[in-house]
């Protein structure tokens, strides 16, 4: 069994859910906030079989699309010297990150 651990935005958050419980999966969706830009995204943990591993990912890369976002960086970023000036920059965003790992034990009492 694997653990997918798959942050998305949230916009595409609901839309990902259904079409796992449609598929047959079961998930739990975490509200979670990524650390660069500090703005809201969702955290989904999937537990599935080895088997249907394939299918949980295509089902993300189907729900799921990158999009622009415009920020005006905050001054620890650039003291960090991430970036140069206090102006609006462009970053792109998503679709999803996906993590998967072994399972080693499950049980649902
Ligand atoms: P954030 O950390 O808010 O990052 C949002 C987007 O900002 C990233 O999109 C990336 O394009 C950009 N970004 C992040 N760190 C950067 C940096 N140091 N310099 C320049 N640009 C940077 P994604 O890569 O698609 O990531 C979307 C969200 O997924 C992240 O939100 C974070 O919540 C999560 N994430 C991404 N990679 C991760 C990782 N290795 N471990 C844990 N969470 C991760």
């Amino acid at each position: 069994m694997k653990m997918v651990t798959v942050i998305v935005q949230d916009e595409d958050a609901g839309k990902l859910v259904d079409a796992l419980v449609k598929r047959g999966f079961r998930s739990t969706r975490l509200q979670s906030r990524g650390g660069f830009l500090r703005a809201g995204n969702s955290t989904i943990l999937l537990g599935v079989d080895d088997s249907r591993l394939e299918d949980a990912l295509r089902a993300i890369r189907e729900n799921c699309r990158t999009r622009t976002r415009s920020i005006v960086p905050m001054p620890t970023m650039i003291e960090q010297g991430e970036f140069p000036m206090a102006q609006p920059v462009d970053v792109e965003v998503g679709g999803a990150t996906i993590f998967v790992t072994n399972v080693e034990y499950y049980e649902q009492v």
